[in-house]
């Protein structure tokens, strides 16, 4: 795709360099780098350099069929169960008929199940025989994407870099001497478990094996290969180790890839001989030439976004400093822009064009049983992975998800029909490389139906922000089926006669019943509703842009009409069930009758202002603690209310320093470990890219309101701690490129490209954007800049 952008002003290294004055010990100490398939952690150990290697389609399991084929005789029960209030009875039923058959996800521990885990690929080990060191540092540069690692030795400077180059391939490590002769170590390749380490050259070495599917058998095969490449000194071999004396300069060349055949990804049967070639043509080029085309093909996403907060042109204290600093109240704006050119970054490094997703860990995973199986969890996680693609104006980026959501309508059009007996296709909280849609394990959580709703909604924006008339029409058939499923299965409720779906759950959180027992399953939770409003309208919205399926659309305008409404509970909060029953969490992580706020947009500030102040209430009810990526979603629902203060109080928050072990539900140990990475707890990356796009969030918002136009919102939520700054190059729906200037917390100049793509002669259309409560309309013609300064939203308002 090609990019429409104003020129990006530069960064400064307060706001693109994470740096250490120590080595790192632990996974998440280190840094991550990758090209959206192949991932590397840097430790930067002085005796020993340990470099943790990922492959993002190192899967363990196998194509399972986890559909009940009988399932469906049960719906009728649980629904009049569910119809006459006996959720308890009904719940006992889903969780008797109406799960996954088989060992479902293993209970989050499914590395040995067909399910499967995502897994470590290896670990690469360097040692050194270096001990006291002097002026040692570590870093990572967002510029470019470029690890490094500096200490000195007895008067020699040591240096290493390492990047994973998407053009190359392969991850690439260069360690250079000040003093010729000077390097020397040795090179091991391994892995927890199903490995064989051989030397295949006499400067090579290669890593096989094969993961288990999950029965026992044998699963996806991967080869690993790595290769060294020295001036002065030689290599040698010593068992499977590769040994490296006296060299001026080493590089290191490492490859891998796997036959995993499933709906992305390298498509190779022979990893042995793709991983070979992968290394033969790296190899082919100077070290200075992967690194030039690596910095390049890395350059043209992430400096397609600026962002300054105050003043970041000076070099920071080390990170982790940085961190506890600002925990203890130091302000830092430039912080908040290296957290966001962080997730950025991340997206860019963890999900690519033909590759896999970013998972629950984006890219990077140390263990064999990573937490939740390393999966793409459908009640929030997956989706917040995607959120800051949009407005960073990294459409490509998406591009995985957009193939991942089209592999589940096969399977999903199964687990329709075992469990529905329905048209279109469904896919429920859960799912992995080899097309899980089926319920989870346990009704609890497992009961939720809104997975493949709420995939559909990036399908919509993913059109808003470029107008892609090719790739609409290309997912049109998706939204279709997605919204025959639905259509299909919403019941009337006896009270009003509203349509609801069920059996479903507000994901994850469990409600008390008059009689005081507690129950998940439940009709019509207020996300599905909300959920479905949207997925309904874009699917008549498309079909009517497409001239296609009249019928469809009046038959979802029909139902759209009847779904259960957003409703005010008797304590002035949006309710999260169809009844206002008692949370029985009231400080639960998910807050997902608030979907309506955002990442939808049917609640706002202006066009309902009674659901947004219900929508508040519920988030305070809720609180502000929570697990990282909670956090990161309320950084998001604030900014859509136009609390600013409030989200930067989330953001300080989510900065909290932490390395908690274990996992924590509650919020206890969220935050940041000292490399950036979210912690739920455990490490989960979801809270990064949430984190990133609530900050854009705060900045520059642009959605529906009561118009066909998107609303274009210039700082709609700037806290009292960013008083001065400037975005380039940020994306607003309609295919708006926005830069924005501010000074003492006040407009300066803004300006706005509607690109030629999305605002061609034939469609020029007009902008609609507000600033401070005024909103004001210009024509818009492609390619050519709006700029406005405070003036324009002076007055009259129109
Ligand atoms: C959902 C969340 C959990 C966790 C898991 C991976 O189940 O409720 O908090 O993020 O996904």
């Amino acid at each position: 795709m090609s990019v429409f952008s104003t020129a990006p002003k530069s960064i400064g290294p307060a706001s693109a360099l994470l740096w250490y004055e120590e080595p790192a010990t632990r996974f998440f100490e280190s840094l991550p780098l990758g090209n959206g398939r192949l991932g590397a952690m840097v430790f930067g150990g002085v005796e020993e350099e340990r470099i943790i290697l990922n492959e993002n389609s190192v899967w363990s399991g196998s194509p399972d069929d986890g559909d009940r084929p009988e399932a469906h005789r049960a719906l009728p029960e649980i629904r009049r169960l569910l119809l006459e209030n006996r959720h308890r009875e009904a719940e006992a039923l889903v969780n008797r008929t109406f799960t996954c058959q088989g060992k479902g996800s293993g209970h989050g521990n499914g590395a040995n199940v067909p399910f499967g885990c995502y897994q470590v690929l290896g670990t690469l080990h360097l040692r050194f025989d270096h001990d006291a060191v002097r002026n040692y540092r570590r870093e990572l540069d967002l510029r470019e994407a470029v690890a490094r690692v500096r200490y000195e030795r007895n008067g020699v400077r040591f240096l290493r870099e390492h990047f994973v180059s998407a053009p190359g391939e392969a991850l690439v490590s260069r360690l250079t001497a000040s003093q010729p002769g000077a390097l020397s170590f040795s090179v091991t390749l391994d892995r927890p478990e199903r490995f064989l380490t051989v030397p295949s050259a006499k400067n090579e070495l290669l890593m096989t094996g094969t993961l288990n599917d999950g029965r026992g058998g044998r699963g996806v095969f991967y080869a690993a290969r790595l290769r060294v490449v020295v001036r002065g000194g030689r290599v040698t071999t010593e068992g499977n180790r590769l040994r490296i004396e006296n060299a001026d300069e080493a590089v290191l060349l490492f490859a891998a890839a796997t036959d995993y055949q499933g709906f992305a990804g390298r498509r190779t049967r022979f990893p042995l001989t793709a991983s070979l070639n992968d290394l033969d043509r790296a190899a082919r080029r100077s070290y200075d030439a992967l690194k030039t085309a690596h910095i390049r093909d890395y350059k043209t996403f992430f400096d397609r976004v600026a962002l300054r907060l105050g003043k970041d042109d000076t070099p920071p204290p080390p990170t982790d400093r940085r961190l506890t600093a600002f925990a203890a109240g130091t302000p830092d704006p430039a912080l908040a822009a290296l957290y966001f050119n962080f997730g950025r970054y991340l997206l860019i490094s963890s999900s690519r064009p033909g590759g896999l997703p970013a998972n629950l860990q984006g890219l990077w995973a140390e263990e064999i049983q990573t937490p939740w199986n390393g999966d793409w969890h459908l009640d929030i996680n997956v989706q917040m992975n995607y959120w800051p693609a949009p407005v960073c104006h990294l459409p490509e980026m998406q591009e995985p998800l957009h193939a991942l959501i089209a592999h589940l309508v096969k399977p999903g059009e199964r687990t329709a029909k075992a469990y529905y007996q329905s048209r279109g296709w469904v896919a429920h909280v859960i799912t992995n490389p080899w097309g899980f849609t089926s319920p989870g394990e346990e009704a609890s959580w497992g009961a939720t139906t809104g997975g493949s709703a709420w995939l559909c909604q990036h399908l919509r924006t993913h059109y808003e922000y470029t107008g892609d008339r090719k790739f609409l029409a290309r997912v049109y058939p998706i939204l279709k089926g997605a919204s025959l499923f639905y259509s299909d299965n919403l019941i009337e409720e006896p009270k009003h006669g509203w349509l609801v779906t069920g059996p479903s759950n507000s994901p994850e959180h469990a409600f008390v019943l008059p009689d005081g027992t507690r129950a998940h399953v439940c009709l019509g939770p207020t996300i599905d509703m909300q959920q479905l409003r949207e997925l309904f309208d874009n699917t008549v919205w498309a079909a009517r842009l497409l001239n296609v399926d009249a019928a469809l659309r009046d038959e979802l305008t029909a139902k759209r009409r009847r779904l259960a409404p957003n409703q005010v509970g008797p304590d002035g909060r949006l309710q999260e069930w169809l009844e206002p029953y008692a949370d029985s969490e009231p400080h639960h992580r998910h807050v997902s009758h608030l979907y309506g706020l955002h990442p939808g947009h049917e609640i706002t500030p202006e066009g309902t202002p009674e659901l947004a102040e219900a929508a508040r209430k519920s988030l305070e009810t809720r609180g502000d603690a929570g697990t990282g990526w909670s956090l990161a979603w309320k950084i998001n629902f604030h900014a859509r209310l136009g609390n600013g203060d409030r989200a930067h109080k989330l953001f300080k928050m989510l900065l909290t320093p932490t390395g908690a072990r274990g996992f924590d539900m509650s919020g206890n140990g969220a935050g940041s470990s000292v490399n950036l990475f979210c912690f739920h707890p455990p490490f989960q990356i979801d809270g990064n890219f949430g984190g990133c796009a609530g900050i854009a969030e705060m900045l520059l918002q642009s959605h529906p309101d009561g118009g066909e136009r998107p609303l274009i919102r210039l700082l709609p939520a700037l806290p009292a701690a960013w008083p001065d700054g400037e975005v380039r190059g940020f994306r607003a729906r309609g295919g708006v490129t926005v830069d924005i200037e501010w000074k003492n917390g006040v407009l300066v100049t803004a300006r706005l490209t509607p690109d030629p793509r999305t605002h061609g002669p034939a469609n020029p259309g007009e902008l609609r954007v507000r600033y401070r409560g005024v909103t004001k309309t210009f024509p818009a013609t492609g390619g050519k800049s709006v700029n406005l300064t405070l003036s324009d939203f002076s007055a009259p308002a129109s």
